[in-house]
């Protein structure tokens, strides 16, 4: 009722109190006018409402709900944005979001998130990458070195973005944060299907062969189903004349090897191949959180293999 009361006072201007009152106080027609003049001179701001000589509508931290409206609602007066989502609480209840809780849907995106990227905070279907990869709303603001700029330790990664096994245009500067792996291949390349299936499966058995697998580097494989880091593989072509790889090849090498946290790209504009200069498949580079390069290889897996054991 205190809330719905307050709604009423928010409305703006004189006219909606001066019905208001004249509801509550019932009072006859000739009474409304001096009562309009009345209002309008206590400055008729939606502000400074009083009743019982109290003051009623405050909004202390200036997030568009009074403070006794978050009293009910059980949000922080002092706050702005409670939940510390990225939305401010009183376009949280405009929006229908829960002011409480970062992720109303579910979907494992907060809300100031999807608010910034334009999916809908209240329906779990509707979300920034069906991958669930992360997304950082800051990225606007990360220098972007260009495609100009050498490949090479201690350089950031251009601007990249690419389509993934979803469809999804996926931006890597939403990566920023822990470790990102570039595995760059071709879908014939045999050692990148091994490599796959290992992370796919988790069985070591397909990349023991290879002179670059050393046994400690299985491991390697939690830190990405954990999180810890990023890998993302990358492909460029899709047969020897080096046609440049479409979706559906990303889609078909995720059915082959599926790993859930993987993005497997399609580099459609060959703009990453030509890039980091790859002379043999797979390349490998290991990026660190702020997306510059710890490991740089134009050939073999070799250099990020050895930097993510040692991470
Ligand atoms: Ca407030
Ligand atoms: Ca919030
Ligand atoms: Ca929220
Ligand atoms: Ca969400």
């Amino acid at each position: 009722m205190l809330s719905v009361t307050y709604g009423v006072f928010r409305m703006k201007g004189t006219l909606a109190r001066t019905v208001l009152y004249s509801h509550l106080m019932r009072l006859r027609p000739s009474r409304i006018l001096p009562l309009v003049i009345f209002l309008a001179a206590c400055g008729g701001t939606d502000a400074d409402t009083t009743s019982g000589g109290e003051p009623s509508v405050i909004d202390t931290d200036r997030d568009g709900l009074s403070d006794d409206e978050e009293k009910s609602l059980g949000t922080d007066p002092e706050l702005p944005d409670t939940d510390q989502d990225g939305v401010d609480d009183g376009q949280e209840v405009e929006l229908g979001t829960d002011p409480l809780k970062v992720d109303t849907d579910g979907d494992g995106y907060s809300d100031g998130d999807e608010v910034h990227a334009g999916t809908d905070p209240t329906d779990a279907t509707d979300v920034i990458y069906v991958g669930g990869w992360p997304y950082n709303r800051d990225k606007d603001q990360i220098q972007d070195p260009g495609w100009a700029s050498t490949a090479e330790i201690g350089a950031r990664l251009p601007h990249y973005t690419a389509v993934d096994q979803y469809g999804d245009l996926v931006d890597l500067y939403d990566l920023v944060g822990q470790p990102v792996v570039l595995d760059m291949g071709t879908k014939w390349c045999q050692p990148c299907k091994h490599m796959a299936e290992w992370l796919a499966t988790g069985d070591t058995t397909p990349v023991q062969e290879y002179a670059w697998w050393k046994p400690e580097y299985a491991p390697i494989r939690e830190k990405v189903t954990s999180g810890e880091i990023i890998w993302v593989t990358i492909l460029f072509s899709t047969n020897e004349q080096s046609g440049p790889a479409i979706q559906q090849d990303s889609a078909d090498w995720h059915e082959s090897y599926p790993n859930p946290d993987i993005p497997v790209l399609a580099d459609t504009k060959l703009e990453l191949y030509d890039y980091i200069g790859v002379k043999s498949y797979p390349a490998m580079s290991l990026l660190d959180g702020n997306l510059q390069f710890i490991a740089y290889s134009n050939s073999g897996p070799f250099k990020a293999l050895k930097a993510l054991s040692e991470l």
